[in-house]
């Protein structure tokens, strides 16, 4: 397949936008070309819109959740419902952008962009990740000028986007037809008296490591054809690009069961009947690196976020993204940032996506039978990871749960270990480790205030807003959003009227300001000195302290010291009675710059600083001379 050969078959329709027809007439031209980009195939110019990854703050938007700005694309919507589609889209997000800014946010992720599967086992694809056709936009969010314009609007406010994309399976487009009847059943039984009872889910049966085999009353009859479905109201198609219509693209191994056995986690249909594609195939390889590099070259996107990392072989990241970048940056898009999602709290496992050691020469001649141009390939993988590791030991064990901090210098001093030291060839200029994307909470979790208080999560922003790496805000979270579990955790953005005048909303918007001010905050290596083993009624239990200064960061110098504990008061002192030292010289002033009333503190003379601090309460310590007056 070359380069843009993919996108070659599709029949232009000339302006004819998918949501602005009926439902029905849209899905008519589904096989003949409605799937195209809106009938707005040509590239636009590519540019690099970033310089230092670090010094952004990434805001997640679920699409439909964040703002309706264009009624015209609302078709199926139900804002009543949680799982449902609610209305929002790309003209929505163009129209709050002001309020972004104003918040301090740097970088938007937003959903996936192409059409979906509208809705499965009453459930609806509002989310994104249920993709039917590749290269189209959703209708739902709007057209590709929206999405253009949107794209276009932020970056002139010096804004970047990020888009979620899926490469690891579809949506439910498939059945298996186990018992070769021609039609899907989701439930098929023997007469229990001459013949055995049995059950079969025909659209997402269990693991079979042969593949899923049919089944007739003689026993075993071979592989099950799959089938796929013609669902129009529903939008259960075949796949576009077409190379997702042949069936030897999948791996057709049922529902994964088991996440611990690497068969299954790699190769096995996504809970939800998701299909699983098969990513060691070249033309697999070659039709994810076309849709998506050309989702860039219509849009001027500036990264990518990568779903369900975890249920894919290293093999195909090191094709994608080596192959993203180059074609990208061939084009004038350098810098391209992609980060990927593994929900796991094994940092050895997620941090193995960011490692950049080049595997068995073997395997890498194998793999590069799948190259169609010039480059060879190498051994980088992604740019960064979401730090999950980091959520669970954190941000729910010590933040919301007030255990002990020690867990949190444990994970930091193993970082070394585990990511990536070494920056990607054409990629973010950085080593992966510097570029881990620490968050709080996401669309996949409860909500921090779910089960933590606004205390609890202040201090939570305070921490991923001054960590070395890259922070990233759920919206909502500045509005004081509580849902629990998906979909309670993705309400209507609206709602909240967008209110710029609540104490969450001031605090981050006053961390976004002071981390872009205090180059320590960005750019500084990270040195822990302090934390506690203790959560009790001990001195210093919950106390956790921690210097931004060197690297990239000139003299700039920063501490940060918070207290977890959610109870008591607590000071950096052991049972000793030594006190907290720190590298900034004897007689610094430092200054709390949280502080309203500019609170300040001594370098002792042998480095020691004291400092008591309230329950669940935190500073932000900078010398007196660096202070920057206006925050
Ligand atoms: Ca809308
Ligand atoms: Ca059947
Ligand atoms: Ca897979």
């Amino acid at each position: 397949m070359g380069k843009s050969s993919s996108f070659g078959t599709h029949q232009r329709v000339g302006r004819l936008r998918c949501w602005a027809t009926l439902l029905g007439v849209c899905v008519a031209l589904a096989s003949s070309g409605c799937m195209d980009f809106g009938g707005l195939e040509e590239e636009i110019e590519l540019t690099t819109h970033v310089g230092d990854w670090r010094d952004q703050v990434i805001y997640q938007v679920l699409i439909d959740r964040f703002e309706d700005g264009d009624r015209g694309n609302n078709y199926l919507v139900n804002t009543s419902a949680p799982a449902r589609w609610h209305g929002g889209d790309w003209a929505g997000l163009e129209q709050r952008l002001d309020y972004l800014d104003d918040l301090g946010v740097t970088t938007i992720w937003i959903s996936p962009v192409y059409r979906n599967v509208e809705t499965d086992a009453d459930v609806d694809g509002y989310h994104g990740y249920w993709a039917q056709d590749f290269t189209a936009t959703n209708p739902h969010f709007g057209d590709i000028m929206a999405l253009r314009s949107m794209v276009a609007a932020a970056h002139e406010r010096g804004m970047l986007i990020i888009i979620d994309v899926v490469t690891n399976h579809v949506g439910q487009l498939f059945f298996y037809d186990i018992n070769l009847n021609g039609h899907a059943d989701d439930q098929v039984r023997g007469s229990g008296e001459q013949s055995d009872v049995f059950h079969i889910n025909e659209h997402d049966p269990d693991f079979d490591p042969r593949g899923i085999q049919s089944e007739t009353s003689l026993g075993e009859a071979g592989p099950a054809p799959i089938i796929f479905k013609h669902e129009p109201a529903t939008n259960h198609m075949p796949p576009l690009p077409p190379v997702l219509r042949r069936h030897d693209v999948y791996n057709r191994r049922g529902r994964t069961i088991d996440f611990d056995d690497p068969d299954q986690l790699l190769h096995g249909d996504f809970p939800g009947g998701l299909k699983d594609l098969n990513t060691s195939r070249c033309d697999v390889k070659q039709a994810m690196v076309d849709v998506y590099a050309r989702w860039v070259e219509l849009t001027d996107v500036d990264g990518f976020r990568i779903d369900t990392i975890k249920h894919v072989e290293r093999e195909f990241w090191r094709y994608f993204t080596q192959k993203i970048r180059q074609r990208l940056a061939a084009k004038g898009k350098e810098n391209f940032f992609m980060f990927g999602e593994a929900f796991e709290g094994r940092e050895d496992l997620v941090g193995s996506f960011t490692l950049t050691d080049v595997p068995d020469q073997d395997d890498l001649d194998r793999e590069s039978q799948c190259v169609i141009d010039d480059f060879a390939l190498n051994g980088d993988q992604l740019d960064g990871v979401f730090h999950f590791p980091q959520y669970f030991q954190a941000i729910r064990d010590v933040f919301q749960q007030g255990q002990s901090t020690d867990r949190i210098r444990d994970l930091w001093g193993r970082r070394p270990l585990n990511y990536g030291l070494t920056p990607t060839v054409l990629g973010t200029g950085l080593p992966p480790i510097k570029t881990l994307v620490n968050f709080i909470d996401n669309h996949d979790v409860a909500r921090f205030l779910f089960d933590g208080d606004e205390a609890g999560l202040e201090l939570a922003l305070l921490f991923i807003m001054t960590e070395d790496g890259i922070p990233c805000i759920y919206y909502g979270t500045e509005q004081g959003l509580s849902g629990g579990n998906d979909p309670a955790n993705r309400e209507d953005m609206w709602t909240t009227g967008f209110e710029q005048s609540g104490a969450l909303y001031e605090w981050t918007r006053k961390l976004s300001k002071l981390r872009k001010a205090y180059p320590a905050l960005r750019r500084g290596d990270q040195n822990v000195v302090w934390a506690s083993e203790r959560f009790e009624d001990e001195p210093d239990a919950g106390l956790f302290a921690f210097e931004r200064s060197g690297g990239d960061a000139g003299s700039s110098y920063a501490l940060v010291v918070i207290n977890a504990h959610q109870g008591q008061e607590s000071r950096p002192v052991d049972d000793q009675g030594a006190l907290m030292t720190v590298t900034a010289p004897t007689g610094t002033v430092l200054v709390d710059v949280l502080s309203a009333s500019g609170a300040h503190y001594t370098v002792g003379s042998a480095g020691e600083l004291d400092i008591t601090l309230p329950p669940q309460s935190g500073v932000l310590l900078i010398p007196q001379p660096d202070v920057v007056s206006g925050i």
